[in-house]
């Protein structure tokens, strides 16, 4: 069920945004080219009351001179046809902090767990990613349900970044700021 083209990637069925909000820890990514969050990645979902998606993330980043700062980052959801994929426009509260427009699909959760998210920035000319991430989260900071491993890992298969992902530690580091 899989032959890596960005356009035949399911995403999750009936997306429930009310119901995605909320605190999720990332446990896994697969990272993109260039800058990015390196750890303690926490990101937060809310839903306005006009019902527009927007979300908060944090995340260790090391700046020039190997300076350690925890990025605060704002994301606001564009919707699109498909009630799983979104367009994100993000931006950090600080200036050095690169800002964006990704695609931002939810591939699955059961929204009490866990949640796989995908975006590819780039499709190559045979269609499938030439450059993407993906957030594993978990809505427990120590890490997935052994019962929710085999799922989440045939996901990444499905979306062809299985073997790319690192976990994402959290030591505390952006719990102060
Ligand atoms: C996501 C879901 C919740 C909301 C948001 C998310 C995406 C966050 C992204 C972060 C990018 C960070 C960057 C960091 C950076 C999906 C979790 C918003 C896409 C680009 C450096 C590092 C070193 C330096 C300058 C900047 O700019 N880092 O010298």
């Amino acid at each position: 069920a899989q032959d890596c083209q960005v356009s035949n990637i399911q995403v999750m069925q009936n997306f429930d945004r009310s119901r995605y909000t909320g605190r999720w820890y990332a446990v896994a990514k697969k990272d993109p080219v260039g800058l990015f969050l390196l750890d303690n990645v926490v990101a937060q979902f809310s839903v306005d009351g006009s019902g527009k998606m927007t979300a908060t993330a944090q995340g260790r980043v090391i700046i020039l001179n190997n300076w350690e700062m925890c990025a605060n980052m704002f994301g606001t959801f564009e919707d699109t046809p498909d009630p799983a994929k979104f367009k994100m426009r993000y931006w950090g509260a600080a200036a050095y902090l690169q800002s964006g427009n990704d695609d931002h699909w939810v591939i699955d959760t059961d929204y009490d767990n866990y949640a796989i998210h995908y975006s590819c920035r780039e499709v190559d000319l045979d269609g499938t990613c030439l450059d993407g991430y993906s957030f594993i989260f978990s809505r427990h900071p120590t890490g997935l349900r052994p019962e929710d491993q085999k799922i989440v890992t045939d996901k990444k298969k499905e979306i062809c970044f299985l073997g790319k992902y690192r976990r994402v530690g959290h030591t505390g580091f952006c719990e102060s700021s």
